[in-house]
């Protein structure tokens, strides 16, 4: 430390949460934006949890079972990161100790909201070695969390031993306000309560402010009486700088067997900011030199002096969580080596999933399906492909938000996951899309492969956690049902229109509308190499052809986004027309009406854009040649986007209002989206 150690306070606890709170300001000063009154509130208790509580090996922070600790709200960004520094965590690749390069360094958060620093605004666990996962979004690392305290107890029943306990990890998270007014968490946290997750643990920042101001302006229930409801242990903190209370509670967790915790913990935002104006400057914004010289002076600090680093405060973190944490990661090693010599072939398994691998011969399994011209839905072959898969992945698993009879996701024999059966590999997550969504992403980010299932019209309230799928890079897989107008008599609110623009504007995503039980096989086998990049498989209701493959392209093109399904005979098309799904029969089928008034159409089939985007320039040339611009796209979806494929002259047939309430025949032909219709615009753009 370069100021005078002889002003600072004697006791390291005080000097450690000092630090926490001096980093966090000065951070926040220097990019002059970010929140530092949360940080500096919170520093004593994250700093009890992390001294005396979580089992976590700085120098090795991908160990699998240490513990996970979750900042939900992810606008108190400096506290984390301040953590990390502090803590020394290292930037260890996972499986590699002995690196000197901290995660987290002091340029990092001098740099803090900086193009190119780790101390993003918000945390991003893509970016930060550390960071568990990105939040920002309140109440997304609340529905994470759930993910993780699942993952936990999965993966212990899976794969600890009879002597060999090498999961039983415990997640922490720190939540405040804004976290437990959005429906996602209450959603986690009714699931989380009913599924009896006592490894996980909530500490509510009950500081009764949030952006525009006291929380009595539209916040007035009682939380932990919802809390107790919803099945969940509550304790009360009074304060949050009487860590002795904060650390008694935190027993009572370690100590609870039934119910998930919830430490509802009373702070003052910005502590230790001199003024009450200070307080408010605190939330959201930089203090100003004088709040922060003002802050310092309570604490006892040099003046002047940013980012300081005392003496005593990164050895205080290394005596405790530091060494507790390689003390912890040494026996489990030694647990995980006698795992591997009593049951090798487990372990070889275990070693696959944490490496984001797949089992070799795993493709074996993928179904391959006969010529069909009754064919069946998409979402039943994909139900097909995803019980075969099953079978081969054994991480392969998750469940549907009450659906699972509808979008075919069930697996026989599987067992349905709970505190009874914690290896079940079916998992019923209520009627809650968006909770589904952020456990999923949470059970990603602890290995596990999930899908998660609904109708694709509700694709928008598990949207915001999907979103951050694609941001994290998690290979989470969305088996999304009842793709259009299709699904006929249910009427339009069920009726997807926008949900396919909206997916295929999302960053990251894969978005996948097979044509028949061979393209949705290729899907999914595209799409499980990819353990970075979310899925969307986007499945019919109804039966689908399943196409002759003699007669047309191979379905293996879809790994290739789009591909040639029937070509013309020799020369150039003079049209051509692009399908997806439950379309891609109606494009064939105007083909060949068109063949035989002797236009020669290609019917393309695009059952992905964002991987026909990806394919060299050559590939999509000779897919879709810039020369032909007679181009008719059919899409029982909105049009938006589709000039992108099909041009300033192409035409576009598909839906342009919501849908209806008939039977699925009838409103295709209501809305015009039949192979005459297509047939007809291509004629008109040849000139005929
Ligand atoms: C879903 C979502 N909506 C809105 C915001 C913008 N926002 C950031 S912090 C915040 C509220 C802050 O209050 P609180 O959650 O109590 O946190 P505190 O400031 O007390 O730490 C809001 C609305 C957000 N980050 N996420
Ligand atoms: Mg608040």
């Amino acid at each position: 430390m370069s100021s005078s150690a002889a002003s600072i306070s004697p006791d390291l606890d005080r000097l450690a949460i000092d630090t926490i709170r001096t980093l966090s300001m000065d951070a926040v000063e220097a990019a002059k934006s970010g929140h530092p009154g949360t940080p500096m509130a919170l520093a004593p208790v994250a700093y009890t949890i992390w001294k005396d509580f979580l089992r976590y090996d700085p120098a090795d922070p991908h160990w699998p079972n240490r513990d996970r600790f979750v900042l939900s709200c992810g606008h108190a960004s400096m506290l984390l990161y301040s953590l990390l520094h502090l803590a020394g965590v290292r930037q260890a690749a996972p499986g590699c100790t002995g690196h000197a390069e901290p995660a987290v360094s002091l340029d990092d958060i001098r740099q803090f909201r900086q193009l190119g620093s780790r101390c993003a605004g918000h945390p991003e666990q893509h970016l930060t070695v550390g960071v568990e996962t990105t939040t920002g979004p309140l109440g997304q690392g609340c529905g994470n969390s759930v993910g993780m305290a699942i993952a936990s107890r999965w993966l212990a029943a899976s794969y600890n031993g009879p002597d060999a306990t090498l999961f039983d990890f415990d997640t922490y998270v720190l939540c405040s306000d804004g976290d437990l007014m959005e429906g996602v968490a209450c959603e986690a946290a009714s699931l989380a309560g009913h599924l009896k997750l006592s490894n996980l643990c909530w500490i509510y920042d009950d500081n009764a402010i949030t952006i525009e101001g006291e929380t009595d302006l539209a916040f007035s229930e009682d939380v932990g009486r919802r809390f107790a409801g919803l099945g969940w242990r509550v304790e009360l903190v009074a304060d949050a700088n009487d860590t002795a209370a904060v650390g008694k509670a935190l027993s009572g967790f370690k100590d609870e067997a039934e119910r998930p915790t919830l430490i509802i913990v009373k702070s003052v935002i910005g502590f230790g900011a001199p003024t009450k104006a200070g307080s408010h400057a605190a939330h959201g914004a930089p203090l100003g030199p004088e709040e922060v010289g003002g802050a310092k002076e309570a604490y006892g600090w040099p003046a002047g002096d940013a980012f300081a680093v005392p003496a005593g405060v990164p050895e205080r973190f290394a005596a405790t969580l530091g060494q507790r944490g390689a003390a912890a990661r040494a026996a489990w090693q030694e647990a995980y080596a006698a795992a591997k010599l009593a049951a090798p072939e487990a372990i070889a398994e275990l070693d696959c999933l944490l490496a984001g691998g797949l089992p070799a011969g795993w493709e074996a399994a993928i179904p391959s399906f006969p010529a069909d011209a009754k064919g069946l839905a998409s979402r039943v072959s994909s139900g097909q492909v995803l019980q075969a898969l099953s079978g081969s992945i054994p991480w392969f698993l998750g469940g549907s938000a009450d659906l699972a009879p509808s979008t075919m996701t069930l697996i026989p024999g599987a067992g349905d996951f709970g505190p009874e059966q914690p290896a079940g590999r079916n998992f019923h997550f209520g009627i809650r899309e968006h909770a589904m969504a952020a456990a999923a992403n949470g059970m990603a980010l602890s290995g596990l492969r999930p899908y998660a299932a609904t109708f694709f019209v509700f694709f928008d309230y598990l949207k915001p956690a999907l979103r951050l799928s694609a941001l994290g890079e998690l290979g989470v897989i969305y088996i999304l049902t009842h793709d259009s107008i299709g699904l006929g008599e249910d009427g339009p609110t069920h009726q997807p229109i926008e949900q396919l623009a909206s997916a295929r504007a999302v960053p990251g995503l894969s978005v996948f509308r097979p044509a028949d039980a061979n393209e949705v096989a290729e899907a999914y086998r595209v799409a499980l190499q990819r353990p970075n990049r979310p899925a969307v498989m986007v499945l019919s209701r109804q039966n689908l052809p399943t196409l002759d493959r003699t007669t047309v392209g191979a379905a293996e093109g879809v790994a290739r986004g789009g591909y040639i399904l029937r070509d013309v005979d020799g020369g150039t098309p003079d049209c051509i027309l692009i399908g997806t799904g439950s379309e891609v029969p109606i494009c064939l089928d105007a083909a060949e009406s068109l063949a035989a008034s002797g236009i020669a159409a290609r019917v393309v089939s695009l059952p992905s854009w964002d991987l026909f985007a990806e394919q060299d320039a050559a590939y999509r040339e000779a897919v879709l040649p810039a020369a032909v611009t007679a181009r008719v796209a059919c899409e029982a979806a909105c049009g938006f986007g589709w000039e992108r494929w099909i041009g300033e002259q192409g035409r576009f047939i598909g839906m342009d209002s919501f849908g209806g309430s008939a039977p699925a025949k009838q409103l295709f032909t209501h809305f015009g989206i039949t192979a005459d219709a297509v047939a007809a615009a291509a004629r008109e753009l040849v000139g005929q």
